[in-house]
């Protein structure tokens, strides 16, 4: 597509968007149908489909020709990233959506031939839009990010679940303990889309989990680099963005110090798994 196609992509998207997440708001007005999927804490409700439902078809109605990755089963599953891809995830913070009723946002991402091109994460309870066309700055609703600025450790505010320093399958418990004790400070607020956002703003310095899946991550990667910041899996090689992972974002000097720490750790003998 063309930069003026893009143009009016940003455009029809944030209109979506914004639709998407009024229904969403008045959603929370009556009592939300909740299930379980893989697990007791894996939660999908009536308005997770809806809105990918919805989303789905405003994609498929204007971009007959685009694929899409997305959570709740409306999507096409690709296997290959040719042509234009759209990554959505129509509420990212499921739990937070049905305990909390705020912190959760809808999330799209859309690659051209595996390169990012444009990102949406709407915080919807704060009408808070993170959004860039890669090569024209992120914003957060119409105020410009800035390009990220060098943290060291020691004054960072780092972004990690509980789930990563207690026994778990995926990362030895031990790895990340160093990093926690020297940082500033950490945080999670359980949504992926919203802290890999909150990296682009510098609201955080450093985001870090052992599972994440496309939908999850397509849009935050491309703002992430828009702001001169780097993503890989926790190891520091190369995200396959088709398949589920872990995530390491940051500024480049401290994504790089998490990074080589992790890699020691590692070659010490503490595993990693990635996500099968
Ligand atoms: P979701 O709400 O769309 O499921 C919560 O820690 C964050 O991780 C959310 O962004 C959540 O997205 C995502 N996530 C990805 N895989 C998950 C899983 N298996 N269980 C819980 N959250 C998951
Ligand atoms: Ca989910
Ligand atoms: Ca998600
Ligand atoms: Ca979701």
């Amino acid at each position: 597509m063309n930069q003026k196609e893009w143009l009016v992509l940003e455009k029809r998207v944030t209109g979506w968007i914004k639709e998407a997440g009024e229904r969403l708001k008045q959603s929370l007005s009556a009592p939300l149908e909740v299930s379980c999927k893989s697990a007791h804490n894996d939660l999908v409700t009536n308005m997770d489909k809806e809105i990918e439902k919805f989303l789905v078809g405003k994609i498929k109605e204007y971009y007959p020709g685009h694929k899409i990755v997305s959570e709740e089963g409306f999507g096409d599953a690709p296997d290959s990233t040719d042509g234009i891809l759209w990554y959505l995830d129509p509420i990212d913070g499921t739990i937070n959506f049905v305990m909390q009723q705020r912190f959760f946002a809808i999330s799209i991402g859309v690659y051209e031939n595996g390169s990012g091109r444009a990102a949406f994460i709407y915080d919807v309870m704060v009408d808070e839009l993170f959004h860039c066309l890669a090569g024209n700055g992120a914003y957060r609703n119409d105020v410009r990010l800035a390009p990220l600025k060098k943290v060291e450790v020691e004054d960072a505010l780092i972004d990690l679940s509980a789930t990563w320093i207690k026994p778990n399958r995926r990362i030895d418990q031990d790895v990340l303990t160093e990093i926690v004790r020297r940082c500033s400070g950490t945080r999670a607020y359980g949504s992926a889309s919203i802290e890999l956002a909150y990296v682009a703003a510098g609201l955080i310095d450093a985001y870090f989990t052992m599972r994440l899946s496309p939908w999850d991550f397509g849009a935050g990667l491309i703002l992430i680099h828009e702001v001169g910041g780097v993503a890989t899996r926790a190891d520091g090689t190369a995200i396959d963005t088709l398949s589920r992972t872990s995530i390491l974002a940051a500024g480049p000097a401290l994504h790089e110090e998490i990074a080589q720490h992790i890699g020691r750790q590692v070659a010490a003998g503490k595993y990693l798994n990635e996500p099968d």
